[in-house]
């Protein structure tokens, strides 16, 4: 006979937490958002941590090497996805890796024999006012010279004016030679009141330029995620078939953790794709596995050697794995489950595996609460696919901004290996969506936004660190009547575009 569970299963929004003692101690910016990516034995280091709980979804809408820069800076982790070609997926990690933080790679180029409209147009595109002059109009060629706002006045030149007679010409450039390290070029900027420096090697071609708006950004970045060579971190998503040649290449291309990334994860193809990883590198190289929503799975995966367990099954806003096939479970009571097992396999072994809570978060405090009844860190795609760093397109739609955001198994994707059960190498039907979501703007604002959420939260309930949280944090179901009371109630709301974000 089936099994059946007693009780019915549920998400994070018919959960609240409720207050702990707070101490004088206990205010936001004594928070440590500090939590283990990679698993560690009792009284060990993990190889890997992050600085906030935060890693963004395995996806093509979501985590290419734009994205993962951003979230790095702030102190999260990307996972690249991995439905695209080993070369394309192992070039997006090189990038990250080869990512030199301040140092950016120019994207206004010009000809010299282009003219002031065209300078008037790329402005127009990037956004950017300072514009390279190279020889062949790429932000690598042989640079020239360099137009900022200050060499034309519109109002008072033909826009058919030629770049070569109002640029700077390189003559007058100053410029930092390649090798130069971000202090030095930071020194040149201030001493010779610049906004921006180009940095040239040694056959005057441009590398980067170095901008003075930046220095105070990255003063500020006190999280960074870093390898030990002061490069950005960053993950890739893997599958259970081509393993064997993906694996090398992203390995070759710097990537720090890998991740496999399937729809459902207790399944002896993850076990070999472990095994071989494994055999080949031991426990040099870090590779999570997923996704389980109970207590099997998860130690399935633990003794199969995985680095970090991911949960979820159907709850991610674009996933119709639910309707489709029937299977999956409450986000909130998968994380409960599966946290169980966690900490009975670190009693009994001495090994703690990290869980990542993956999908479904809706409202910031959904993190919150998914911290609290005991992920180590969270997995979000809806969210990161707002920000101006996604892949997607930014789109106008009955006067509102918005991004595209599509699920790995809607027809747009085709991640068939994501839903592999061996058998045809197809996606046979849906089981994501192809949507839109509001445009919300930088990652850097909104992940600021959302931690300074968490860290307020986490003092209500008396705890500086997430493993503080989880030890102290008292939770409630709610009633359906609760949740309504949670909302604003009983009131005109004057500004009927507070809507929910
Ligand atoms: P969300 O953050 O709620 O948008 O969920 C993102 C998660 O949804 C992903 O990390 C992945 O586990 C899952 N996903 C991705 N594509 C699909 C699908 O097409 N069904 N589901």
């Amino acid at each position: 006979m089936a099994f059946y569970y007693e009780e019915p299963c549920h998400t994070f929004n018919e959960y609240l937490l409720m207050p702990g003692y707070s101490s004088a101690e206990c205010i936001p910016n004594h928070v440590s958002l500090k939590t283990p990516l990679t698993k560690f034995k009792k009284g060990e280091e993990p190889a890997i941590s992050l600085n906030v709980p935060l890693t963004s979804a395995i996806m093509q809408s979501v985590s290419n090497d734009t994205l993962a820069v951003a979230l790095a800076k702030e102190g999260g982790v990307s996972f690249i996805y991995g439905s695209q070609t080993i070369e394309q997926e192992a070039a997006m990690v090189a990038r990250v890796k080869a990512y030199k933080a301040g140092f950016v790679t120019s994207d206004s180029n010009i000809k010299p024999d282009q003219t002031l409209a065209d300078i008037l147009k790329l402005k127009e595109e990037t956004g950017h006012s300072t514009v390279a002059v190279t020889d062949d109009g790429t932000g690598t060629g042989k640079l020239l010279g360099v137009v900022s706002s200050r060499d034309y006045r519109v109002s008072r030149m033909a826009v058919d004016t030629p770049v070569s007679s109002f640029m700077t010409p390189i003559e007058k450039v100053i410029s930092a030679p390649k090798g130069a390290t971000l202090s030095e070029c930071n020194d040149i900027i201030w001493e010779n009141k610049l906004n921006s420096l180009p940095v040239v090697d040694d056959d005057g071609k441009l590398c980067y330029f170095v901008f003075r708006k930046d220095y105070s950004e990255h003063k500020e970045n006190t999280s960074e995620l870093l390898d030990a060579q002061k490069r950005y971190m960053v993950g890739a998503g893997i599958n259970t078939r081509d393993y064997a040649e993906r694996i090398p290449a992203l390995l070759e291309a710097g990537a720090d953790v890998l991740c496999i990334d399937s729809s459902e994860g207790y399944s002896e193809w993850q076990k070999r794709t472990i095994a071989w990883v494994r055999q080949q590198y031991g426990d040099r190289v870090k590779i999570g596995a997923g996704n389980v929503i109970d207590g099997d799975g998860f130690r399935f995966l633990a003794e199969a050697g995985a680095d970090f367990v991911k949960i979820g099954i159907g709850g991610g806003s674009i996933c119709i794995t639910r309707e489709t096939k029937g299977i999956g479970r409450g986000q909130a009571t998968a994380v409960i489950e599966v946290a169980k097992a966690r900490d009975a396999y670190y009693k009994e072994t001495g090994i703690y595996v990290p869980i990542c809570s993956d999908g479904g978060i809706v409202y910031d405090h959904h993190i919150t609460l998914a911290l609290a009844m005991g992920a180590d860190f969270v997995m979000l795609g809806r969210y990161f696919s707002r920000f101006d760093e996604s892949p997607t397109n930014k789109v106008n739609i009955n006067g509102q901004y918005m991004k595209e955001y599509w699920g790995e198994g809607s027809n747009r994707a085709r991640n068939w290996q994501r839903y592999d059960l061996g058998g045809a190498k197809k996606l046979s039907f849906e089981e994501g969506v192809d949507s839109y979501v509001p445009y919300a703007g930088s990652l850097k604002d909104n992940v600021n936004t959302t931690l300074s959420k968490v860290r307020s939260t986490m003092c209500n309930c008396g705890a500086l660190t997430i493993a503080e949280l989880q030890e102290k944090a008292k939770l409630t179901l709610v009633s359906s009547t609760s949740i309504l009371e949670g909302g604003a109630h009983d009131v005109l709301l004057k500004d009927s575009n507070n809507q929910v974000k």
